[in-house]
């Protein structure tokens, strides 16, 4: 077994607290477009930074809720690939030896919940839920295709929907946040996959595990910030490698 692999599955096995941080990709061999991937047709044109803000709904709220609409369905139509499928069951594994598994996303496709995770800490909100951005009410559309955009409020007369997603310059819930600064701080070991480690306060979480001694690793195909800084690394695609860590925790 590789040596990363075999550091990686006696960190977990003896972890009493493993927390998991996961990104865009993860859902990518579900075939949903990452941040950082060119985004397919229709939206090669835009950049998902400048898409994903306040401003930019205030500006043109129907090309932000065609936005989110148009990901929304992608989210819907797909399924949990084998990387969200391990996750879960190595949370089954760790919660039925009587210890403690907090999966933190700053995913908002619900694959993890879809796969059977339990334990899914929102960092960024939902796009499966939407609402009135005159009184906050929040609704779960129906799963197909708003046919009026921008998305009218069903309850404020003139008022828009917007989607459940924390944009850049919002500030996250703050339940999340206080759960994910409790998992860094009491967590053995803090696995970072299947993201780019740029945006805060999300890829902060690992670097404070770190600083308290829990034991680090990646899970990318490619190399990110947190890289050189890590304890291990799965250089691979997660819906390969978190199968093979899962079989390797499993095997002794
Ligand atoms: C905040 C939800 C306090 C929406 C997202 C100036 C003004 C205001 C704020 C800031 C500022 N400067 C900096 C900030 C902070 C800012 C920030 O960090 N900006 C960055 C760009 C520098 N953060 C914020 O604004 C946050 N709020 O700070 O509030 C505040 C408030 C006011 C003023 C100051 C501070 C809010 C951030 C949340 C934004 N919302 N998503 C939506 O979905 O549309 S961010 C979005 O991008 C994701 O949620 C994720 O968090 C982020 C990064 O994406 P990744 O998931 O990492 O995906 P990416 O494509 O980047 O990378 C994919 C990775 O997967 C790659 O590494 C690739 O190699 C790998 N990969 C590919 N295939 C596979 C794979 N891995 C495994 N297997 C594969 N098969």
């Amino acid at each position: 077994m590789d040596e990363h692999l075999s550091r990686a599955a006696s960190a977990i096995r003896e972890a009493e607290h493993v927390a998991v941080m996961t990104g865009a990709g993860v859902s990518a061999e579900s075939r949903i477009p990452t941040f950082r991937d060119t985004m397919e047709g229709l939206w090669k044109e835009f950049d998902p930074q400048t898409l994903a803000t306040p401003e930019a709904f205030a500006g043109d709220p129907e090309t932000v809720s065609r936005w989110y609409d148009w990901r929304r369905l992608k989210c819907l139509e797909a399924e949990p690939n084998p990387g969200h499928l391990a996750l879960a069951e190595l949370e089954r594994m760790i919660v039925a030896r009587g210890g403690r598994f907090t999966l933190l996303t700053q995913n908002v496709d619900r694959l993890h919940q879809k796969a059977g995770s339990r334990n899914v800490v929102e960092l960024h909100g939902t796009i499966m839920v939407w609402r009135c951005t005159e009184c906050g009410r929040e609704f779960e559309p129906a799963p197909e295709a708003f046919d009026a955009f921008p998305v009218p409020s069903e309850c404020h007369e003139g008022a828009l929907l917007r989607p459940c997603v924390v944009w850049f310059g919002e500030m996250l819930p703050e339940q999340a946040v206080s759960v994910a600064h409790e998992a860094s701080s009491t967590c053995d070991v803090f696995i970072s996959i299947g993201t780019s480690s740029v945006v805060y306060p999300a890829a902060g979480f690992i670097e404070s595990a770190s600083m308290r001694g829990a034991s680090t690793g990646e899970v990318n195909p490619a190399e990110t910030p947190m890289s050189t800084r890590v304890d291990w690394r799965l250089e691979g695609p997660s819906g390969a490698m978190l199968p093979r860590l899962v079989k390797a925790i499993a095997s002794t």
